[in-house]
C-alpha cells in the first residue's frame, strides 16, 4: 500500500517505518497516525517480519511532536478523538508480537518522545533531543507521556521534565535510562539494524513470550507477573524453537531457530 506520510520497507525479516514529513519535522498529524495504524496491522500480520524499527526522515528530527497546526484547531471532542487515535497507535507498539526499536535521529518531542517511549527500547543519535514541551503550549502530554515517562525514568525526573518542558540531550537521556545506546548519527541505522538482526535470529516463540510477559507484568503486582512468566515459560517449552535451542546447546552447536508457531 502506498502511503503519503510514512515509508514502509522490509528486508530480511526487519521492517522499517520512517515518519516522512521532514518539512514539518515529521510532526504527527491525523493522516500520519491513520497510516501508521494501518502499517502496524500489516507488520503484525506478516509472519516473515521479526523486528520493527521506527525512525524519522531527514537528519534533524525523529518526530517533533503532534502537529501543532492541527492541535490549535481542535475542539474538545476532536481533541479526545485525536488523543485516543494517537494513544491507540502507540499502545499497539507494545502489543505487537515482535520487538519494536526506536531509532531516534533528531528531535523526539511531545508525541515524538511518547512514540519513542511506546517502543520496546530506544537507540539515539548523539544529536537527538528528547522532551515533553507541551507545558510551553499550555497543554499536557496526550499520548501517554505523563504515565510512560515516569515509569521509564522515575517520577521525580518525569515531573521535572513535564513541569519545565526542558529538552534532554541524548547523553542525558542515556543516563536517565530513556535511551539504551547513543550512536554517531551516521551509525544510528547500522547499529539499530545490527541489534535488530541479532534479535531476529532468536526464537520467535520465546521472543513473543518475553515481550508479552514483560509488557503485561509491568502494571500488575509481582505475583501476577511471575505467574504470567511461569505460564509463558511452559508454553515456550512446547515450541520447536525450545527443542532446537536446548538440543543445540547439548550438541555444542549454534541453534538454528525456525520460529514456527506450531509445537
Ligand atoms: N507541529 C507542526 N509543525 C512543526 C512542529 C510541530 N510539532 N515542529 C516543527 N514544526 C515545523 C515548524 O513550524 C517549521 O515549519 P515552517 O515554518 O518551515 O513551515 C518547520 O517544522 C521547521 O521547524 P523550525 O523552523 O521551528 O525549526 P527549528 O530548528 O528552529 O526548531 C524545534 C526546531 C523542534 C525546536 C521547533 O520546531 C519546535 O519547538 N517545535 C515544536 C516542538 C513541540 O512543542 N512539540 C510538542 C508538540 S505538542 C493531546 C494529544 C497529543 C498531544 C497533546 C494533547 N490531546 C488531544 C489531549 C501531544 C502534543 C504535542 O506533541
Amino acid at each position: 500500500m502506498a502511503y503519503e506520510h510514512i515509508l514502509v520497507e522490509a528486508t530480511e525479516g526487519i521492517a522499517t517505518i520512517t515518519f516522512n514529513r521532514p518539512k514539518a519535522l515529521n510532526a504527527l498529524n491525523r493522516a500520519l497516525l491513520g497510516e501508521l495504524a494501518c502499517a502496524l496491522e500489516g507488520v503484525a500480520a506478516d509472519e516473515a517480519i521479526r523486528v520493527l524499527v521506527l525512525t524519522g526522515a531527514g537528519a534533524k528530527s525523529f518526530v517533533a511532536g503532534a502537529d501543532i497546526t492541527e492541535i490549535n484547531r481542535l475542539n474538545p471532542l476532536e481533541a479526545k478523538f485525536f488523543a485516543r487515535q494517537g494513544l491507540a497507535t502507540i499502545n499497539r507498539l507494545g502489543e505487537l508480537p515482535i520487538p519494536v526499536i526506536a531509532a531516534v535521529n533528531g528531535f523526539a518531542l511531545g508525541g515524538g518522545c511518547e512514540m519513542a517511549l511506546g517502543c520496546d527500547f530506544v537507540y539515539a543519535a548523539e544529536s537527538a533531543k528528547f522532551g515533553l514541551p507541551e507545558i510551553n503550549l499550555g497543554i499536557i502530554p496526550g499520548f501517554g507521556g505523563t504515565q510512560r515517562l515516569s515509569r521509564r525514568i522515575g517520577i521525580g525526573r518525569a515531573k521535572e521534565l513535564i513541569f519545565t518542558g526542558r529538552m534532554l540531550s541524548a547523553r542525558e537521556a542515556l543516563e536517565m535510562g530513556l535511551v539504551n545506546r547513543v550512536c554517531a548519527p551516521e551509525a544510528l541505522m547500522t547499529e539499530c539494524l545490527a541489534i535488530a538482526r541479532l534479535i531476529a535470529s532468536k526464537g520467535r516463540v520465546s521472543l513473543r513470550a518475553a515481550k508479552q510477559v514483560i509488557q503485561q507484568g509491568l502494571d500488575g503486582d509481582l505475583a501476577t507477573g511471575l505467574a504470567l512468566e511461569t505460564d509463558a515459560f511452559a508454553l515456550c517449552l512446547a515450541s520447536q524453537d525450545a527443542r532446537e535451542g536446548t538440543t543445540a546447546f547439548l550438541e555444542k552447536r549454534p541453534a538454528s531457530f525456525q520460529g514456527t508457531l506450531t509445537s
